[in-house]
């Protein structure tokens, strides 16, 4: 276990977004927000810290993009590669290289890397039938081609899921498949790849993880142990594709390397190009310690696929961890860049300027560390304005404030300590005992959460020593309290600084003091008596629920225009003749009296006015209507159905209503007062 082990130094690489579209908060919460907090807390405590990071410029779904917006696969990634490179430096993200895929080192340290296997003979070489586009003149991966689903008939399923019924399929199985590039009908030709045999690399790699990584989060071993129980199959890691890395042997024109096997070499060409000269240690050293941090559905491939490349070829270190986090889901649903369901960090920061940190903070206070995890945007009202203002931005409020009120600004010096005080510093400094171990097994949320207890402590310590009131009789006790506390502030900054970085720095600017390591933390010398601290600052501010409500009525805008988008006529039923219509006897009807049927939330039961001495129908629309709100309503009914019993009344027609996209039924009704019992045609 790594614990035992010294290290010399941390590697830690962050997943390589794709640069295909901007950066949202499941991106910040799953991966970056905890590498950063990871990163920052291995600085403070003086330890020598590469955090690496990149966008992942390859890949299909790059080359589709381009393809339907008439522009070049590097028009893309050169526009996203900037944005989320941006919206990183924004959030503070403090990645010691930001680069890309693209670059001209990264193509030669992949290359490199793909003919040091191949010369190895760590490849196989295979050839199989696979899907081609005629008129894009390119073979398809599994999910640009649809068709009709095998199982259930759905005709819009992918080459790799029908999402209908969920089967996942390959694109051979589909009926009548389709191009989704160009329409055009695919045709099946034959094309040879390499193979990365991870069926040779099993043995080891069940040792190594499931003997020897016992420590891992329980998500990931798990994850892993059943990928190695499934047994390990060959992976091709190339592609038949003009867009990547050309595969560098002879005879592989036209194809390039896979997205999946050049991407993690990314974190070693990225090294290497922030530190040509020193880059092998990090990678090679046994004294260097290797973590990835990625989101769940990375998994495999950073537990299994890399470490196999790695082992392959020969030389480097595995990564000691990989703290991968599940999805987080925006109010209740999966966040989706192609529905828009996502709060886009770009946006949030026009909308909410200057407050990274209540993001960052909402975030680490939700992460979705063993399960998934839900953002609303209630919660991140009640986070900010019941821990960051009422706790945190409290507590330091008052401390500088009441050191300008009685001692002009300056510290003041304590006299003699009390039981209280002692108190009070003990529990400082076994909150950051605790937080520390937290901070060391990558638990940041419960991390976090102790920082914010140490806030806690700074509150209890005023409310019980209530130095306003003790103003007026002993000022030098006031000088103990307010030196304390002072103290207790100068360790907030420090102990916050991972998680806020923003907010740390105008803490230690308060008061007047430079960035203090993590090493101080407990202690209660770090404001020497006179010092004179600096101005207060807004830390944090209360948000209102106007502001709250316009972020969910956003969404909510979003949601329906998700709706209509996604709504597809039925197909129109089998075609019936003339006379068959007419035998459908379609009347108005007034509603005369309508009440909920017992034990039937669906069911309301009406009596109709139907011109011929009236009858009861029973309808399934209850969770549409107040049965009061239809008393006097015309309606639309078929009278010629035959009546059958619902929870025990005959129901004698049936009430017409349509259904909406979001299945809303609404009643049908004539426009005018038309008398009940008239025929409808
Ligand atoms: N770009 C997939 C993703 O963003 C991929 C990660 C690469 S890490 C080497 O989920
Ligand atoms: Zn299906």
């Amino acid at each position: 276990m790594s614990e035992e082990k010294k290290y010399k130094r941390t590697l830690i690489t962050t997943a390589l977004p794709y640069a295909n579209g901007g950066v949202h908060i499941g991106h910040l919460a799953g991966v970056y927000v905890p590498a950063d907090i990871y990163a920052r807390y291995l600085r403070s405590r003086g330890q020598e810290v590469l955090m690496i990071g990149g966008s992942d410029e390859h890949g299909v779904p790059i080359t589709i993009k381009a393809l339907r917006e008439g522009v070049t696969p590097q028009d893309i990634v050169d526009r996203y590669h900037n944005i989320i490179k941006k919206s990183f430096e924004e959030f503070g993200i403090s990645m010691d290289i930001y680069s890309r895929t693209t670059s001209k080192i990264h193509h030669q340290t992949a290359s490199d890397f793909f003919k040091t296997l191949y010369d190895k003979g760590e490849f196989v070489q295979k050839t199989t039938q696979q899907y081609y586009d005629p008129e894009a003149k390119q073979f398809l991966a599994d999910r640009y081609i649809m068709g009709k689903c095998p199982h259930c008939g759905n005709e819009r399923a992918y080459g790799d899921q029908c999402e209908k019924c969920g089967t996942s399929l390959s694109a051979l199985d589909l009926i009548e498949p389709h191009s989704t590039i160009s329409g055009a009908k695919p045709e099946l030709r034959q094309t040879t790849h390499w193979y990365l045999p991870l069926d040779r690399h099993e043995a080891w790699l069940r040792k190594w993880i499931l003997d020897e990584h016992k420590e891992w989060r329980p998500n990931v071993y798990g994850q892993c142990k059943s990928w190695l129980d499934l047994g390990l199959q060959p992976r091709a890691v190339s592609r038949d594709l003009d867009w990547g890395i050309p595969v560098p042997v002879e005879g592989a024109e036209g194809k390039v390397l896979y997205v999946w096997f050049d991407a993690p070499i990314g974190y070693i060409s990225n090294t290497r190009e922030l530190r040509p000269d020193d880059w092998q240690k990090w990678w090679k050293d046994p004294e260097s310690r290797l973590i990835h941090f990625i989101g769940k559905d990375n998994i495999v491939f950073h537990c299994i696929v890399f470490p196999a490349m790695l082992k392959a070829h020969g030389k480097y270190n595995l990564p000691d961890n990989v703290p991968a986090n599940e999805f987080l889901n925006l109010e209740g649903e999966k966040i989706s860049t192609s529905r828009n369901w996502a709060v886009w960090l770009h946006e949030y920061l026009e909308e909410f300027p200057g407050k990274q940190d209540v993001l960052r903070y909402v975030l680490t206070a939700n992460a979705p560390e063993t399960k998934d995890n839900d953002f609303t945007w209630a919660d991140f009202q009640a986070r900010n304005n019941n821990e960051l203002v009422a706790i945190l931005g409290n507590f330091i409020n008052r401390v500088i404030v009441l050191t300008s009120k009685y001692f002009e600004g300056k510290v003041p010096a304590v006299s003699s300590l009390t039981d209280i005080d002692n108190n009070a510093m003990e529990e400082m400094r076994s909150l950051r005992r605790e937080t520390e171990k937290l901070l060391d097994n990558f638990r940041f949320r419960d991390a976090q959460r102790e920082a914010m207890n140490m806030a806690r402590v700074g509150n209890k310590y005023l409310a019980d020593t209530e130095p306003w009131k003790v103003a007026k009789t002993d000022m030098a006790r006031v000088g103990t309290i307010l030196n304390i506390s002072l103290q207790i502030t100068a360790n907030l900054a420090i102990a916050f600084a991972p998680f806020l970085p923003f907010s740390a720095k105008k803490i230690f600017r308060m008061l007047g003091i430079n960035e203090m390591p993590w090493d101080k933390l407990g202690s209660f010398d770090l404001l020497p008596d006179g010092h004179a601290i600096g101005k207060a600052e807004l830390l944090f501010e209360k948000i209102e629920d106007s502001v709250v409500e316009a972020q969910i009525a956003k969404l909510n805008a979003i949601r329906q225009k998700n709706e209509a988008e996604q709504w597809q006529p039925q197909p129109v039923g089998e075609t019936i003749d003339f006379a068959a219509f007419e035998k459908l006897d379609i009347r108005v009807g007034l509603v005369t009296e309508c009440s909920r049927v017992p034990k039937a939330d669906k069911l309301l039961c009406f009596k109709i006015d139907d011109g011929m001495g009236g009858r009861t129908i029973v309808s399934g629309i209850a969770k549409h209507y107040e049965p009061e709100a239809l008393v006097g309503r015309r309606v639309c009914f078929i009278a010629n159905l035959a009546p059958r019993k619902l929870k025990g009344i005959e129901s004698q027609g049936m009430i017409l209503s349509a259904e909406d996209a979001d299945g809303r039924l609404s009643l049908v009704s004539p426009d005018a007062e038309v008398r009940p019992g008239s025929k409808v045609m």
